[in-house]
């Protein structure tokens, strides 16, 4: 049934409204339903037995770059932030693009927040090393797409951060790039935050996948989608068909099989590109698909980088049950040399991936 609700707001009639005040009380039955993501964090804290609440932390500090990052992402048409960097708005205050804000937010979250001894970000040439009396113990860093889906800025559609979290190999003061040169399966967490229709942060620890959607009235994330998991296949495939002629033959292949009709399999599937990684993951670990991104002329190596793009999906598209690979090999198991590395990108529903595996080997040697 649902609960009946009385209201008390302005533009009533009050003759109305006021035999019912009885029923115009705090609705502590709605409250207890909601969990955010600072008590669910707390909460999960339990799952590490020597646990000291420096990821929570940690966790904590990028949930609220992400809420800063979300009311810029929201206003940007009205504050002027989409142009160039170095620009100046109307008011003559200098602006900058949302991409550089955002990485200056949780560079200075996480500096801040004294759990995080060096950040790798795609706006950053080499790692940023924190060296604040706070971070001097630090024991992780993180590696982050500030502002994934550039091409979507400036024409308001989704965007996302993609963040990944490792326990640094370092022994003291600020990180080093070792600290980075781990492999996926080292992640400790990773996770997304999506500035859609709703902004939504989706994380992992390596224990199930969960939520939470930004309620802007409480300026809180909350617990929306508990334990997410996708499906075993799907009926959508993502990849930018406009290099097409450039694609591997295995892949050239799999987008014939996907376009092909056939009851049994429920093909054809459907074609979705946004252009946003993280807007193309989201729907699809949600309703099931796999989306692609193969090498091509332009991107002879694939485009993804694998440190704070690939590797962090990958653990989250695992941990829901669905797999990632480079077309043949399990990306969270790729050697990673470089900050900036790229690598071919196959990621979602398992049965969809393996069988886009399937004629990665059969055509593309
Ligand atoms: P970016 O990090 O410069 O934004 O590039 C990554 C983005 C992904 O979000 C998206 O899936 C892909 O690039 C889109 O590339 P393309 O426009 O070549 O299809
Ligand atoms: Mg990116």
């Amino acid at each position: 049934m649902p609960h009946k609700q009385s209201y008390c707001g302005i533009g009533q009639n009050p003759r109305k409204t006021i035999p019912f005040l009885h029923l115009c009380k705090p609705r502590p039955f709605l409250m207890s339903k909601v969990k955010t993501l600072g008590q669910f964090i707390i909460e999960k804290q339990t799952d590490f037995p020597y646990a000291k609440g420096e990821l929570s932390r940690l966790l904590r500090d990028i949930g609220i770059a992400a809420k800063i990052v979300h009311r810029e992402v929201n206003k940007a048409g009205l504050a002027d932030i989409l142009g160039d960097a170095g620009e100046t708005n109307v008011q003559g205050e200098s602006v900058k693009k949302l991409d550089v804000f955002a990485n200056e937010q949780f560079i200075a979250a996480l500096s801040v927040g004294g759990e995080c001894c060096a950040i790798a970000s795609e706006e950053n040439e080499d790692i940023i090393p924190i060296d604040t009396p706070q971070s001097k113990n630090a024991k992780y860093v993180v590696a982050m797409d500030p502002l994934d889906g550039s091409s979507n800025i400036d024409v308001n559609v989704s965007v996302g951060t993609i963040f990944s979290i490792y326990r640094r190999v370092s022994l003291s003061g600020p990180g080093t790039v070792q600290d980075f040169m781990q492999r996926g399966t080292e992640q400790v967490a990773a996770g997304y935050i999506i500035y859609g229709s709703s902004t939504m942060l989706v994380y992992t620890t390596g224990k199930g996948v969960n939520g939470f959607t930004l309620d802007p009235s409480i300026g809180e994330f909350c617990l929306s989608h508990p334990n997410m998991q996708t499906a075993k296949s799907g009926k959508i495939y993502s990849i930018n068909e406009g290099n097409y002629v450039h694609f591997p033959d295995g892949v050239k292949k799999y987008i014939k099989y996907c376009q092909e009709e056939d009851k049994a399999t429920k093909r054809p599937y459907s074609s979705r590109y946004i252009g946003s990684a993280v807007a193309d993951i989201h729907r699809n670990l949600i309703n099931g698909g796999i989306y692609i991104y193969p090498t091509t002329a332009s991107s002879p190596k694939g485009k993804l980088r694998l440190l704070y793009e690939c590797n962090p999906i990958a653990l989250i598209i695992e941990q829901a049950g669905g797999k990632a690979t480079d077309g043949r090999h399990r990306i969270l198991e790729q050697e990673i040399k470089t900050l900036h590395q790229r690598t071919p990108f196959f990621a979602g529903s398992a049965d969809m991936v393996e069988m886009a595996g399937d004629f990665m080997s059969k055509y593309s040697g």
